[in-house]
């Protein structure tokens, strides 16, 4: 897989993948990263990528030609068609249904905005599709690239030691994730729970999927409505719910009493 970076930093890009399971991808030939900075296709002495806009408002907006001179040096750089995605705020949602279906692509090309944002003009001539990290605003579109980088570089084939595998991410299956453990067994934080000592794999998958339906219900409702669970799901949903794990946690400023006073 190839991504270009079109950024007026695109140093911070490099940075941000050059460790762990991102910088292994590259050094394993799995996926190729270059940073393209539209000030280097500016016309005049000033190389100028922005400027105020119209109608008025605070900030400065940047402008089309440099991106646009910028985004046919990218594309003249490898003939491989490539999907362009735009971060920002106004686009939809990023989630991992759409990683998965980032990381099948051969090329992706980030555009990271700065300042108030892009001319209308250049998204709409030249971005496929526009993707939020979240509801805030950052300083720019560098970090929401850089996450797309990490999640789509994690999924190529041969990113992750079986150890690390992708099969068992949150998300994977629309729920979150189970709680982990490691050595010691017995902390003055608390114990391992035995189930997880057992070596019963049938068991052990049964307790971490009633622990990921239970955590997800609990904390994600939106999710549980998402998800397909089949009548075995809801059957360990309840039963969690029914175990001490399943009691609702007062809300704050109530302890002490019980669960109808708090109503
Ligand atoms: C953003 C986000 C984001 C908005 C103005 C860059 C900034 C500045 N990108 N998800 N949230 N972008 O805040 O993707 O140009």
């Amino acid at each position: 897989m190839r991504i270009d970076v079109v950024s007026l930093f695109p140093e911070f890009i490099a940075q941000c993948a050059a460790f762990g399971v991102v910088g292994r991808a590259g050094e394993r030939g799995l996926m190729s990263l270059h940073g393209w900075n539209p000030r280097d296709h500016a016309e005049g002495n000033y190389r100028r990528v922005d400027d105020r806009p119209f109608g008025g408002g605070p900030g400065m907006v940047m402008l089309i030609d440099p991106l646009r001179a910028c985004l046919r040096a990218v594309r003249e750089a490898d003939p491989r068609p490539a999907r362009v995605i735009y971060m920002s705020p106004q686009g939809r949602p990023l989630d991992q249904a759409k990683v998965r279906e980032l990381a099948a692509c051969e090329r992706l090309i980030l555009l990271c905005g700065r300042y108030e944002g892009v001319d209308e003009r250049l998204l709409q001539a030249e971005v496929d599709e526009e993707l939020s990290i979240g509801d805030y605003v950052l300083s720019g579109g560098e970090l929401a690239a850089a996450v797309v980088v990490d999640a789509v570089a994690r999924l190529q084939d041969g990113a992750l030691n079986d150890a690390e595998s992708a099969v068992q991410d949150s998300f994977e299956d629309g729920l979150l994730d189970c709680p982990h453990y490691t050595r010691p067994v017995a902390h003055e934080l608390g114990v391992v729970p035995e189930v997880l000592m057992s070596g019963n794999h049938a068991r052990i998958a049964r307790w971490r999927r009633m622990q990921a339906l239970g955590r997800t219900w609990l904390r994600r409702p939106d999710l549980i409505d998402e998800a397909a669970l089949t009548p075995a799901d809801r059957a360990l949903l309840e039963a969690w719910k029914a175990s001490d794990e399943g009691v609702q946690p007062l809300p704050d400023g109530h302890a002490g009493e019980s669960p109808e006073q708090a109503e």
